[in-house]
């Protein structure tokens, strides 16, 4: 069998305003539009990954919180409504979802390998976060592709950003172990935001993109010096700098999904490539690929 591969690695945001603002048919809320240097940006990362032959989307969520271990959906399908807890004006959305099962049950063997505590999710009520949800939903608004969700231990909070970053590497390790040794190909996909102050209230319309900016000037310089070590390809830096990061922008870092990506790819010294920043209700996002294939790797932004 030939060894499985990470074709692309995507930080991809997930506030449910992008949904929101794209009226998909299977979200309830109605929008005039919004935040479209993010939605632009999504599209065209999307477009590029319909030209990449890929088996399955492997996510990391910081929005499926365990508190025990690490959890991996475990069974073929789920579907049901998922609802954000903060923004239900703007997120009602109707999922029906597969699940590559057979690489999840491959990553969670490796993880335990590795010492990692896992249990597989297979509860059919399980409600998908909505993390899970915007973030494939806009990489691939065909859903075309078996997906599997992995849970974020809350080594941070519990622990320390210094347990996290070890714990989530050991995880990537393993992740990149099973997806070699299932043969398949596998974009990986880490969902959440840079920094993470948000607004506590809502502009009367959402979608008024005269009231959207960065939460305040010190958050944006962070954020842009994260932006700036992946356009250089310093990814192990940006995981040097996180604890400091993640403490002073309160950023979605915490939840280890980049941690876990980069590490699964070995933590890459190639660019990453930028497809758009722009805040949202405050929170700063930037959508980024980290692309192996010399040939097909872009200079975007
Ligand atoms: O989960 C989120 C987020 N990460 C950013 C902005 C707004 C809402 O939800
Ligand atoms: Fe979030």
């Amino acid at each position: 069998m030939t060894k499985g591969q990470i074709v692309a690695g995507c930080l991809a945001p997930h506030p449910p305003h992008l949904v929101y603002a794209d009226n998909p048919p299977q979200n309830e809320a109605y929008s005039e539009g919004g935040w479209e240097t993010l939605r632009w940006g999504y599209q065209r990362l999307a477009r590029k990954l319909k030209d990449i032959d890929y088996d399955a989307i492997v996510i990391f969520t910081p929005h499926w919180q365990t508190y025990i271990g690490t959890h991996f959906l475990g069974l073929p399908e789920f579907s049901s409504k998922s609802v954000d807890p903060v923004f239900p004006n703007l997120f009602r959305y109707n999922y029906d979802l597969k699940v590559d099962v057979e690489l999840s049950e491959a990553m969670r063997d490796a993880a335990s390998q590795e010492g990692i505590i896992t249990k597989m999710m297979r509860n059919p009520h399980f409600r998908v976060d909505y993390g899970t949800i915007t973030s494939c939903h806009l990489l691939n608004p065909e859903w075309d592709k078996p997906i599997v969700t992995i849970s974020s231990n809350r080594n941070t909070h519990y622990y320390s950003p210094e347990v996290m970053i070890e714990q989530a590497t050991a995880l990537g390790r393993a992740c990149a172990k099973a997806i070699e040794e299932s043969g398949k190909r596998v974009v990986l996909v880490a969902s959440h935001s840079l920094s993470h102050r948000h607004f506590v209230e809502e502009a009367p319309l959402p979608e008024d993109m005269s009231k959207e900016h960065i939460y305040n000037h010190s958050q944006y310089v962070w954020d842009m010096k994260i932006v700036e070590m992946m356009r250089q390809g310093k990814s192990r830096e940006v995981i040097d700098i996180m604890p400091e990061f993640t403490e002073q922008t309160i950023a979605e870092t915490e939840g280890g999904g980049l941690i876990w990506m980069l590490g699964a790819m070995g933590f890459p010294d190639f660019p990453a490539e930028i497809y758009g920043y722009q805040s949202v209700i405050g929170t700063g996002n930037v959508i980024a690929c980290w692309d192996p294939n010399d040939d097909t790797r872009e200079y975007v932004l």
